[in-house]
């Protein structure tokens, strides 16, 4: 069996950038989920570091054109440090979010982590949303709508300078898988950029195996592979644990799919687990499946062969 690397799981319990309370509760559901054991299980070194501190969300309106700014900068600075760390010790992070704003910490650090150590970084990002929006364009002004802009270089300088200089990844590094719901100045920026997009659309026409070829294609031993997952890839149907659902996402199985191949790609360096929000959630159900998912993504294979 494929040996994999040392695991350090990184509780962010904020829901600071988010438009809905309560992702803030994710890290201790996916803990009761078992998200923990699940992995020790797969025999793979698994250290829980607790949960990271922060401000508190004071739940207030938008400054010119921004939610809780400081705050968000705040938490970002905290999970840059925090994963920054895992990965200088040679183990794989899995930040367990909190809003998909934190990302922009957590990108960061795997950004810079990939030029110290002369590779090559492809996100990978599962969502609903293409998380592109800037204060211009942005309906709501809440940063967790943001994190792509703000990486690429399109946002706040105090976060898109968050590792000291900009941008912290161009747009040819990014794939996004899921994308269902983009707003309109949003979709015009998106383009305008050339992000690499498989829409549900593409999805539905020509299935998951082929997305995630395209998506995996070239990635070789100088590859850092990072997946920021936000739960609302995933159909609300299955998934009702996300405060931003969006009908007509992949299936249990196409998922699992997902999942499996990016296991099978023998790349992944890290990974961010987002949005899950108890408060939305159903006897915990969406955090269990999260557990089965993040499973398949360390190499548990739900198929008969090896
Ligand atoms: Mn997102």
């Amino acid at each position: 069996m494929q040996k994999l690397p040392p695991i350090s799981l990184v509780g962010v319990p904020t829901d600071i950038g988010a438009g809905h309370r309560g992702a803030s509760m994710g890290p201790e559901a996916l803990r009761v989920a078992g998200i923990g054991e699940a992995l020790a299980a797969r025999g793979l070194d698994v250290v829980d570091r607790g949960n990271l501190n922060g401000p508190f969300n004071p739940w207030q309106p938008p400054v010119d054109g921004y939610r809780h700014l400081p705050a968000v900068v705040a938490w970002n600075r905290t999970v840059m440090q925090a994963v920054g760390t895992e990965l200088a010790h040679g183990r794989v992070p899995i930040l367990l979010g909190g809003d998909h704003c934190l990302a922009i910490g957590s990108i960061t650090a795997v950004a810079r982590h990939c030029r110290e150590q002369g590779k090559r970084l492809t996100v990978l990002w599962l969502d609903a949303h293409a998380d592109f929006n800037t204060s211009t364009v942005t309906p709501s002004g809440n940063i967790h709508g943001m994190p792509v802009a703000c990486l690429c270089g399109f946002g706040p300088h105090e976060l898109t300078e968050l590792g000291g200089s900009a941008p912290t990844l161009t747009p040819d590094r990014i794939r996004q898988i899921g994308i269902r719901s983009v707003d309109a100045g949003e979709k015009k920026l998106v383009h305008d950029v050339g992000l690499d997009i498989y829409d549900m659309r593409y999805i539905d026409e020509v299935g998951m195996r082929r997305v995630m070829e395209e998506a995996l294609l070239n990635l070789g031993a100088d590859d850092h592979l990072h997946v920021s997952f936000d739960i609302d890839f995933l159909d609300p149907a299955i998934a009702p644990g996300v405060g931003t659902t969006i009908p007509g996402g992949p299936t249990y199985r196409e998922a699992q799919l997902c999942m499996e191949m990016i296991a099978d790609s023998g790349r992944l360096g890290s990974l961010d687990i987002m949005e899950l929000n108890p408060a939305l959630d159903v006897r915990n159900q969406t955090a269990l499946l999260t557990v089965d998912l993040v499973e398949s993504l360390f190499g548990k294979s739900t198929l008969m062969r090896d």
